[in-house]
């Protein structure tokens, strides 16, 4: 058993106490799920349940097959196939983001139907967008929301089993990408030394999120890793995805999420953009840098959101000109 103590003091009371005089309670994330915000939740759910509460979990939409091992189909409803309707709620907590917009068109019914709405995250208030809910938990040192859920688990005095500690070691190993990613401390391994004490599978974990690749991905990432164009003596490097490429492929969405993680691979690329096409003269841009590259900003300059080295955008325009404000204002800090 590893020793609370050594953790870093996150103060997770007040939202502890709130879930304790809570008799309903939603819990959701922002659309297209990942494994840290699914995670988190679903260890809560567990957990929640263990403790006597109504839960329910709700995605906003489809959760990507590769967490088919979290049995979200058996824990959890998305919006556009609630069991039933949303009724009279105590509290909804959101996890990974503090973006309402992220959370449309599930946030407006959340609205009308629930008492109180929180936020549970790691994302920096963004400086353009909107506010958090009063009382929502921040905590930026966080690697992953999994870690805010473990805390609050704790608070709350409830037992660990290998269904909570499954869920939160896929959030913890998802935002980490297995520890590269963590926040120089040591609360994620700490936790993780304890959560494998009951999920003794980790190793099916990784390969689940971070090994599923089928024939016909590899096939697609050797075509686009073969497109990515180079500019400032390689530092930067750009990569536009069309939807056409994807479907051909048999693929969906989110198989061109590691398109972004094989490119900052690259040791030279500092910072890097990849543009999906979501629709016409519609992209979704994703950045990342290394270092001290604040890209943060560029993608609220779009409407986006994210990390401080990991954000993203959608943005309307066409590829040629979204490109070139994209490159100019990431030379502006390259220089820097
Ligand atoms: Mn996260």
């Amino acid at each position: 058993m590893v020793s609370t103590a050594r953790f870093n003091n996150l103060n997770v009371s007040g939202i502890a106490k709130k879930i304790q005089n809570a008799k309903s309670i939603i819990l959701s994330t922002h659309k297209q799920c990942d494994g840290d915000g699914l995670g988190a939740m679903l260890g809560l759910y567990h957990a929640l349940k263990k403790f006597g509460r109504q839960v329910r979990v709700i995605a906003v939409d489809e959760v990507p097959k590769k967490y088919k091992f979290l049995e979200p189909h058996v824990y959890l409803e998305t919006f556009d196939k609630l069991h039933t309707p949303l009724a009279a709620t105590d509290l909804c907590m959101i996890f990974d983001t503090n973006d309402r917009r992220l959370v449309e068109p599930l946030y407006s019914e959340l609205e009308k139907n629930c008492r109180e709405i929180l936020f549970v995250d790691h994302h920096p208030i963004l400086n353009q967008g909107p506010e958090p809910t009063p009382g929502s938990f921040i905590d930026t040192s966080a690697a992953s929301t999994g870690e805010i859920a473990y805390f609050l688990i704790k608070q709350l005095g409830i037992r660990l089993d290998e269904k909570i500690a499954r869920a939160l070691y896929t959030s913890l190993a998802f935002d980490t990408q297995i520890f590269r990613f963590v926040k120089n401390s040591g609360n994620t391994h700490l936790i993780c030394a304890e959560l494998l004490e009951y999920e003794r599978q980790a190793d099916r974990i990784h390969r689940s999120l971070f090994a599923n690749y089928t024939r016909k991905k590899v096939t697609y990432l050797g075509k686009v890793l073969s497109e990515v164009e180079y500019l400032a003596e390689d530092r930067i490097a750009l990569l536009s995805l069309s939807l056409k490429d994807l479907q051909d492929h048999g693929l969906d969405m989110d198989d061109s999420r590691d398109v972004i993680d094989m490119v900052m691979s690259i040791e030279t690329v500092v910072a890097a953009a990849i543009f999906r096409e979501d629709g016409p003269d519609l992209y979704k841009m994703s950045l990342r840098s290394k270092g001290s590259l604040e890209i943060l900003s560029i993608a609220e300059n779009f409407g986006g959101g994210g990390h401080m080295f990991a954000a993203g955008a959608l943005i309307r325009g066409t590829y040629k000109d979204i490109r070139e404000r994209v490159v100019e204002q990431i030379l502006a800090r390259l220089d820097k």
